[in-house]
């Protein structure tokens, strides 16, 4: 089994995770700048803790990262050296638009993402571009509160128009928001809200995801005005929910924490919010505000595919006892139960090839859209060899058996996908712990959890096998 050709194989990174240089370039402050490393790093990245400023106390990993700001032509030339058709990467924000809304745009940041974008169309790697990747300008945040206020909007347009206009030619596929769902999980690193004394929080998690599925709509008509033959996607936490056991409220309540999920895309899919959504809201007593064109906007704004990510399914039982005994299974972030049937990684996240062929298959029965898995890959400690190697075995059980799943999504059940993007093709910030250690890289970065290294890039094992997998278009994957 291989994939067509034309396949966008590739790897993914986001600005916030590996471009370091955060004070270089004229770029402004951002949200993942502050997010610190150590026990705080949830609370605020949760909006839990207010921190909008660095401070002595704690180290900032986003702060240097791997400083692909300063190595990307070397990174560029190794994905090139991989086979890679493809790059999916974001854009910082505050690069661009340092105040976050600026009438004009800095030079400097968008001569940078021109230069990297050369560096790959030379090399006959696309660049897939997320506008916004976990990653909301301070000042934006001091003045309105992040996505909590409606003039973010606009804000995120002037981005976009941008953006468009200076790459319209070099960038045929972006992507609005990265996992757009994880604004209910990680609202501070999602969309800078911080929760304020006896805030209704849920409110505020679904007025800000109201506005950026505004804003999310209008970037998709722009781009298509802007850039005839652009293609528009969301991006999804995916995973699907298992019920725990056959308990027909298991199924139910695995059904409900899908839906949590889908409720974003389902609207930047279909151009509505599900009836479900709207019930679900009344119920709760979410009275969100509306503007009367929204409708409309959401109507004209679907995508044109759906991305998303997948690193495990997840798991879900309505007995209480259950979830409180059996927690923190699948991904961390989004709380579920250990599935009994599956291994977990170190960081317990546990391991579903399998899984990701029914993610394929109920993203694309629900949507009808080409899909892109533009996130995967297994996080693990690596070891160097005296003599430069890194053996990672592991990752490479791991890309295999998610590669096949995908050969026989595609292959078999006939779901039609864009590309694949392994997640950290070269080691980075773990978004979730702060770690290097957490690495995903097929290309190793001589960086520690502690900022000492020389971030000396190293080839691993897994390069040499992903290069093999990409010339053979998954046809070899020994
Ligand atoms: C996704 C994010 C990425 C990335 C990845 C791995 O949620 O889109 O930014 O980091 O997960 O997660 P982590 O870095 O926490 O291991």
């Amino acid at each position: 089994m291989r994939m067509p050709s034309g396949f966008l194989w590739g790897g993914a990174t986001a600005a916030n995770q590996c471009e370091g240089a955060y004070n270089e370039g004229g770029r402004g402050l951002s949200s993942v700048d502050v997010v610190p490393f150590g026990p705080d790093r949830m609370p605020v990245a949760r909006g839990l803790k207010k921190m909008l400023e660095c401070d002595s106390e704690h180290t900032y990993p986003a702060h240097e990262a791997i400083d692909l700001y300063h190595h990307y032509k070397e990174d560029i030339a190794l994905f090139g050296e991989m086979g890679f058709k493809c790059y999916r990467m974001s854009v910082s924000w505050t690069r661009i638009l340092p105040g976050g809304d600026d009438e004009t745009p800095n030079e400097e940041g968008l001569a940078f993402y021109d230069s990297l974008f050369d560096e790959c169309l030379k090399r006959g790697i696309q660049p897939v571009v997320t506008i916004c990747h976990f990653d909301a300008p301070i000042a934006l945040i001091k003045k309105y509160g992040g996505w909590k206020d409606r003039r973010m909007v606009d804000a995120y347009l002037r981005l976009c128009r941008a953006l468009f206009e200076r790459f319209g030619t070099k960038v045929k596929y972006w992507i609005t928001f990265n996992e757009i769902n994880m604004l209910l999980h990680m609202p501070f690193m999602g969309a800078g809200i911080y929760f304020e004394e006896g805030e209704d929080r849920e409110l505020v998690k679904y007025q800000a995801a109201h506005h950026e599925l505004i804003a999310s709509a209008r970037a998709v008509k722009l781009a298509h005005e802007m850039m005839p033959g652009a293609m528009v996607g969301c991006m999804l936490a995916a995973g699907q929910f298992y019920p725990y056991s056959c308990a027909p409220a298991d199924v139910y309540k695995a059904m409900e924490c899908d839906r949590d999920n889908y409720f974003f895309i389902d609207v930047q899919a279909r151009g509505a919010y599900p009836v479900w959504a709207k019930k679900r809201m009344e119920r709760a007593g979410v009275s969100i505000h509306t503007e009367p064109d929204d409708e409309a906007i959401l109507r004209e704004g679907t995508v044109d595919f759906i991305s998303f990510s997948y690193y495990c399914s997840r798991c879900m039982s309505a007995d209480p006892e259950i979830v409180k005994n059996h927690s923190r299974g699948g991904n961390a972030v989004i709380s579920a139960v250990v599935n009994p049937h599956l291994q977990s990684t170190e960081w317990g996240w546990q391991i579903d090839p399998l899984g990701l062929r029914v993610t394929l298959n109920t993203l694309y029965d629900r949507y009808q859209k080409p899909l892109f898995i533009v996130e995967n890959g297994l996080g693990a400690n690596d070891t160097v060899e005296a003599d430069g190697s890194i053996h990672d075995p592991y990752r490479v059980d791991y890309m295999r058996a998610h590669i096949k799943a995908m050969l026989e999504a595609v292959n078999e059940d006939g779901v039609p996908l864009l590309g694949y993007t392994c997640w950290g093709c070269i080691d980075l910030v773990s978004a979730s712990t702060g770690e290097m250690r957490k690495r995903y890289g097929m290309i190793y970065v001589d960086k520690a959890n502690d900022g000492t290294g020389t971030l000396k890039r190293l080839r691993k094992d897994s390069f040499y096998w992903y290069k093999k997998v990409i010339a053979s278009d998954g046809e070899d994957l020994d």
